[in-house]
């Protein structure tokens, strides 16, 4: 059998349904001649019990809901492929990673995790990245997050940290949001949940786009080769566009503006072509180097510094387009930590053991039954031939009567595979111990990565989760509770992490008890650090709002359009209504967006064009001049020529501030959109300092 980057698509079109050129029909295939009216006796009598049309489609209808996700149940999908570079035949057998040349098939889910289908996408969360490799082996699923470690460092605690993160069970408040009492509740009672508690308070769990975010597989997992030799391998995702993020005000108003920012920005740029795209990165540790490393490895509380062992890129992800139908595709794809192919193999780590449980379980409900696997998206492009029979919604008609094994009524099929012929062999692990519920001494350390982390941040980093922590307490109603996280959790973390947040809250600030390990920095984990090799000439997807009225200098609006496409930028035209606006120059220029329907926060930077006539206009418009203070308070690029300087004086904004790019003489005047590009391409700039004093 072989599979290319398309075979999933042309599987999946032998279930499409296009209704173009069709009469409509019931379930039952028989043409419709009316589905306006129900049957009734007489134009006002009741309605008839014959009336088939009618009871199929409200039956239908009544039961289209199922369960949501459990956990990530807001999400959003699409198809792509993986593409390795080279062979990776030294570490691992598995099929996917032998040619260079071979494109897997692959669908991927992004999601957050804390709140409902409907919630919105900017909620402070962890974000999911779970991939589905449908490989010539079988179904592969690396079911990962954007953040590498985990609140807890066993899987029977998963049901606790979930019922503590969602909404209250007496009032089912508040919706995907961690800053409630119950979450902060088992946080400071679980010292292990001290490293993710610092990346969730960070800017990583406020990612700008799902293309803009790394992924992890958490766990550390095995790789087999065809020699038997095992490795271990921490999975990572690089995004070539760079990891950004959003700012706390910023997504609590888009929460708003536009609850599906990150579905919307996904679809869109796949819909534009601009395909998303993720280098695989393996940590690889030698089975003799563990006990070097002075890491437990089977704790996913922990990570192991990219400093120490270095992040191998070694083939590319590329999400090249949308779902056909929501449902049908990203509800439906179940996804199961416990599918891997020969070469892949599970460590101990007692998170993962648990989830292999949990992912197959949990479809039982939520997919209505075991034959999940036979839903379009779930199924391997591997042949599958086995004696598992019937239960709910079966589709496959197995056919003759041997349905067990062994069998000589069926010439002994479907029969064994050796390791040989691609049969999964377990690894033989040797494993030697008493039954008991414990954790070893090695799981023991809470801190100290907890400490790497915030003291690996830049400065606005740092602030930035001092910020995140405040807000959050500042939202739990106990004053007990938001003590004991001050004194039993960030006093063991950082001196200053735990002086500020303790001045914040009004509390005694409480004698330091910092648990410091042997690597206390990792500067790879900022995203301010990992900038520093980033274009300054590039802004690849970035959209500038760009704001007009009559009037406008059209050359300037013309020169910097151009810049800003030509460095993979897109401008968005915003005036007050929608229509043309005219130029300097007397023509007119298309609108897209009314100032109505749109707002600063959907954009990553800001462009107001001179032109006496429409700078006076912006001026007086309150609107307008939101826009611009909006955009400076979330530290974004702002560009103005000519007279447009007079709207930064009148929003309190200084044009000197960092990032902020203004020329009296116009867009073609001494590289002016080469540093308003720089500007946008810096993302955000940070050490505004007098930002707070502008109003948003
Ligand atoms: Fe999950 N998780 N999880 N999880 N998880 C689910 O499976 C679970 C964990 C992750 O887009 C559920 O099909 C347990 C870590 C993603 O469909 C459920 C534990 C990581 C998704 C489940 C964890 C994840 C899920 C709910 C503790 C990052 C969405 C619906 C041991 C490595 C997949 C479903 C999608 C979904 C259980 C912890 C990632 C209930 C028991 C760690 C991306 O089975």
């Amino acid at each position: 059998m072989s599979i290319d980057a398309r075979s999933k698509d042309e599987a999946l079109a032998r279930d499409r349904s296009n209704p173009t050129g069709h009469r409509m029909t019931s379930d039952q295939g028989i043409p419709i001649e009316n589905t306006d009216n129900s049957l009734r006796v007489g134009a006002r009598g009741p309605t008839l019990l014959e009336d088939f049309h009618f009871r199929e489609k409200i039956m239908r209808f009544d039961h289209e809901r199922i369960p949501e996700r459990v956990v990530h149940a807001r999400g959003s999908g699409a198809h792509g492929y993986f593409q390795p570079y080279e062979s990776l035949a030294d570490l691992t057998k598995a099929n996917l990673f032998q040619d260079p040349s071979k494109k897997t098939p692959v669908f991927v889910r992004f999601s957050t995790v804390a709140g409902s289908r409907g919630s919105m996408d900017t909620a402070r969360d962890v974000r999911g990245f779970a991939v589905k490799f449908y490989t010539e082996e079988g179904n592969w699923d690396l079911v990962g997050n954007n953040i590498p470690v985990f609140f807890i460092q066993d899987a029977i605690k998963f049901p606790d940290i979930i019922h503590a993160a969602k909404p209250e069970p007496h009032h089912e408040m508040p919706q995907a949001a961690s800053a409630h009492d119950s979450f902060w509740d088992f946080i400071s009672l679980m010292p292990e949940s001290a490293h993710m508690l610092m990346w969730v308070m960070s800017d990583r769990a406020l990612p700008r786009s799902y293309r803009m975010m790394e992924g992890f597989g958490v766990h550390t997992f095995r790789l087999i080769n065809d020699k038997g030799v095992s490795r271990f391998v921490k999975f990572h995702w690089k995004p070539k566009l760079g990891v950004h993020s959003l700012v706390w005000d910023e997504c609590q108003k888009l929460g708003g503006k536009d609850p599906d920012y990150h579905r919307r920005d996904l679809w869109e740029n796949i819909e534009k072509g601009n395909f998303p795209e993720y280098e695989l990165g393996l940590q690889i540790i030698e089975e003799k180097d563990v006990a070097k490393l002075g890491i437990e490895i089977l704790d996913s509380t922990k990570i192991i510094p990219e400093e120490l062992v270095p992040v191998r890129r070694v083939g590319k992800l590329v999400l090249d387009r949308n779902p056909t139908n929501f449902f049908a595709e990203t509800e439906q794809v179940a996804f199961c930590t416990a599918n891997v192919v020969p070469g892949i193999d599970f460590t101990d780590d007692p998170l993962l053991q648990g989830r292999n449980f949990s992912y197959l379980d949990t479809q039982l409900s939520r997919l209505g039954g075991p034959n999940f696997v036979e839903i379009p998206i779930n199924r391997p492009l591997a042949p599958v031939h086995n004696n598992q029979q019937d239960g709910f919604k079966r589709h496959t008609i197995l056919e003759g009567r041997a349905n067990y094994f062994p069998n000589s009524l069926g010439g002994g099929c479907p029969f064994m595979s050796s390791a040989a012929e691609g049969g999964y062999r377990h690894f033989p692990e040797k494993v030697d111990g008493e039954k008991l519920r414990a954790r070893g001494e090695s799981f023991q350390d809470h801190f100290t990565q907890a400490g790497m982390f915030y003291r690996s941040m830049s400065k606005p980093e740092q602030e930035h989760i001092i910020a995140a922590i405040l807000f959050e307490l500042g939202k739990v109603e106990r004053k007990e509770v938001r003590a004991r996280v001050v004194e039993q959790i960030l006093a063991k973390i950082d001196e200053e992490l735990v002086t500020q947040v303790a001045e914040g809250l009004g509390l005694p600030v409480p004698k330091p008890a910092v648990e410091k390990g042997k690597i206390d920095k990792s500067p790879a984990l900022s995203i301010e650090y990992m900038k520093k090799d980033a274009k300054k000439d590039a802004i690849p997807t970035r959209l500038v709002g760009v704001l007009v009225a009559d009037g406008f200098d059209a050359e300037d609006l013309s020169a910097t359009r151009a810049a800003i496409e030509k460095a993979g930028g897109q401008m968005v035209v915003i005036a007050k209504r929608l229509g043309t606006v005219k130029g300097s120059d007397g023509q007119p220029v298309m609108v897209d967006k009314s100032a109505l329907t749109t707002a600063s926060v959907e954009y990553d930077a800001v462009f107001v064009p001179g032109g006496a006539a429409s700078v006076a206009v912006l001026k007086k418009d309150a609107d307008a001049m939101h826009f611009i203070q909006e955009a400076y308070r979330h530290c974004k690029a702002i560009g103005v020529t000519r007279e447009a300087s007079e709207l930064l004086d009148a929003g309190g904004i200084s044009s000197s501030a960092p990032g902020i790019v203004a020329d009296a003489k116009g867009a073609r005047h001494h590289h002016f959109t080469a540093k308003f590009i720089e500007s946008i391409a810096e993302h955000r700039h940070w050490m505004r300092l007098d930002r707070n004093n502008v109003p948003a």
